[in-house]
């Protein structure tokens, strides 16, 4: 399995090199002829983004020391051919990482912008090759993308390299919770994580990240190749698989312009391929009227009411049916404002069972207030908003930031004293961040408490956050922190693993993703986000492990489904974070 991972992480890089063509890089045939046995950054202690870097932007390698008083006090980096010396530096003086219980030392090495493929080495071992080049993050930025189209359900599925599935849940019809009866066909959407569900609240968080990321970053994403059954067509890539959860959402709103909570079986089916999941595809509602729920109808209204925004250029037809399910899911939602879900009677599948219904609402009021400009949605934002702040990352519980920040992005006059608030409490969040992440010996912006269920998708929010700020008032640290981040998900952490499947020299490997674990292939479906260190005990591996701090808290074990998990949630800011991450971009 390692031989065959390693192969195609070369072959990537290679075809990075290949593509890119970017002066003095090292050919794939000379990454790959180092003639040197795997450097294992679990064992040689070096840790840094596996991918590799921007030639103007900051460049830190971790490196952990046995003891405060290790020697080594310095660091080379070589030319990955030839082994020529490029730069030399002092290691910082150790430090104690508190996420990680780690001593740690820095090698500072921004100034050097040469692009090429180069290791880092110090006087107990040398790191693998990565490389500095301006598009270094595009194989990456694709694969994350592309694990989407892996997600779908309803459809032939194939990403190449025997990664493919048939179409799979013909069988959906109403649950008895949904006040309805009778079957319904498939409308597709996209598997939520490692399991089957299908579920509003979560696809819309998901898919409004997307759809910010293509508003936020055109340039880099409307010729982005994701060789997809609709590549080819008038539509871009990006915004056409965007499409496939987004008709599976706009499916689930009944006519009254109430929203179901999830398409769901009743509990989880075993690890088989999807297409060999033949329980019921029940559309699940609250058990009692109004059987919709606010969360759900309040968030397809946020998310048909961007997608109006994005589609309109390339398909009038479908921008126009998407805002009037926006708009009738909006007037639903205010008639029922604090309807939240949790699972009815005989329903064991995932809750998403946020309580907390104002900032869904908030959301959609100021999400078609930018697509409209109509009174009646800024109206609704500002009474809603009231005194409300950005403290912390968006989450699917809590997509509040997305509300005020839109409020803000939508280029409209709007109310100035509340965009002033917007934009300071915004910059207040990124500047703690930003201390976080000059305190942390891995360079991430999470402090202790952070580490949840999903924390790799926390510190991906915590840059989406950081990016927001940067937009609002262009601030280098701002960007650099993001970034950061990048590289905590990349391989600068303490457990010395790329966090995305088939990405970087040591990729994790054992997601608990049902088709990467039931197809027969070693390796698992490329592009995926582990959920990364989790403080809790959600499952028997997190149960099973002795006290430690939180970023140790992580197993690469297929059981493992409170660390291990992928979830469409979690790579969709990562696909934002990697789009910033395009030269052209940040
Ligand atoms: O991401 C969700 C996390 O915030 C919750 O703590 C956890 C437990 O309720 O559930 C996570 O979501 C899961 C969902 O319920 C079902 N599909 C898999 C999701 C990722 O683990
Ligand atoms: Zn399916």
């Amino acid at each position: 399995m390692k031989g065959m991972q390693r192969r195609t992480v070369l072959k990537q890089l290679g075809g990075a090199t290949a593509t890119l063509a970017v002066a003095g890089m090292g050919s794939a045939a000379s990454l790959a002829g180092f003639g040197q046995e795997p450097r294992n950054p679990a064992t040689t202690g070096i840790l840094l983004n596996q991918v590799g870097l921007l030639p103007g932007h900051d460049k830190v390698a971790t490196v952990r020391s046995a003891s405060p008083s290790a020697p080594g006090a310095e660091f080379r980096l070589r030319a990955a051919a030839g082994g020529k010396v490029v730069y030399q530096g002092a290691l910082s003086s150790p430090q104690l990482d508190a996420a990680s219980g780690d001593q740690v030392r820095l090698a500072q090495f921004s100034s050097f912008t040469t692009p090429g493929s180069y290791r880092l080495e110090v006087d107990t071992g040398s790191s693998e090759p990565f490389l500095i080049a301006p598009k270094v993050y595009a194989p990456a930025l694709r694969l994350a993308m592309r694990s989407y189209y892996g997600q779908r359900c309803g459809c032939a599925v194939d990403l190449g390299n025997g990664y493919k599935h048939p179409a799979c849940h013909a069988d959906g019809a109403y649950h008895v919770s949904s006040g309805r009866q009778g079957s319904v066909p498939n409308h597709g959407g996209w598997h939520d994580a490692g399991d089957y569900g299908r579920y509003v609240v979560n696809s819309g968080i998901t898919t409004g990240t997307l759809l910010w990321a293509w508003e936020l970053y055109p340039q880099v994403l409307e010729h982005l190749s994701l060789d997809i059954p609709e590549s080819g067509r008038r539509l871009p890539d990006y915004l056409a698989e965007i499409r496939w959860n987004l008709e599976w959402m706009l499916s689930l709103q009944d006519a009254d312009g109430g929203v179901w909570h999830k398409q769901t079986s009743e509990q989880f089916c075993a690890f088989i391929m999807p297409e060999q999941d033949h329980l019921t595809s029940y559309v699940i509602g609250t058990g009692a009227e109004p059987y919709k729920n606010t969360t759900a109808t309040a968030d397809l209204a946020s998310v048909a009411a961007i997608a109006a925004r994005c589609y309109r250029p390339y398909d009038a037809a479908f921008a126009d049916r998407c805002l009037l399910a926006a708009r009738r899911a909006w007037t639903w939602a205010m008639a029922h404002p604090q309807v939240p879900f949790t699972n009815p009677a005989h329903v064991g599948t995932g809750g998403y069972a946020d309580q907390h219904c104002a900032d869904e609402l908030l959301w959609a009021s100021a999400e078609l207030w930018r697509t409209t400009g109509e009174p009646q949605y800024e109206q609704a934002f500002l009474a809603g908003m009231g005194d409300r702040v950005v403290v912390a990352a968006p989450s699917w519980g809590d997509v509040g930031p997305l509300a005020l920040w839109t409020y803000v992005l939508a280029g409209r006059e709007g109310n100035r004293a509340q965009k002033d608030r917007i934009r300071a409490a915004t910059a207040t969040a990124a500047t703690t961040l930003v201390a976080h992440a000059q305190q942390s010996g891995y360079g991430t912006t999470m402090g202790l408490t952070d580490y949840v269920w999903g924390s790799n998708a926390v510190a991906a929010n915590q840059s989406l956050l950081l990016l927001i700020a940067d937009r609002f008032a262009p601030n280098r640290s701002c960007a650099e922190a993001a970034l950061g981040n990048l590289h905590y998900l990349l391989g600068r952490n303490c457990h010395g693993v790329s966090w995305v499947t088939q990405v970087g020299t040591h990729p994790f490997e054992h997601p608990h993703h049902r088709p990467s674990a039931a197809d027969g292939i070693a390796a698992p479906w490329p592009g995926l986000l582990s959920a990364g260190p989790c403080s809790g005990h959600g499952d028997e591996v997190a149960r099973a492990m002795p006290a430690m701090p939180p970023m140790r808290r992580w197993a690469d074990d297929q059981r493992a489904y409170s660390m291990n998990e992928i979830a469409i949630n979690w790579n969709a800011p990562l696909v934002f974070l990697l789009a910033a991450a395009n030269p052209t971009a940040l």
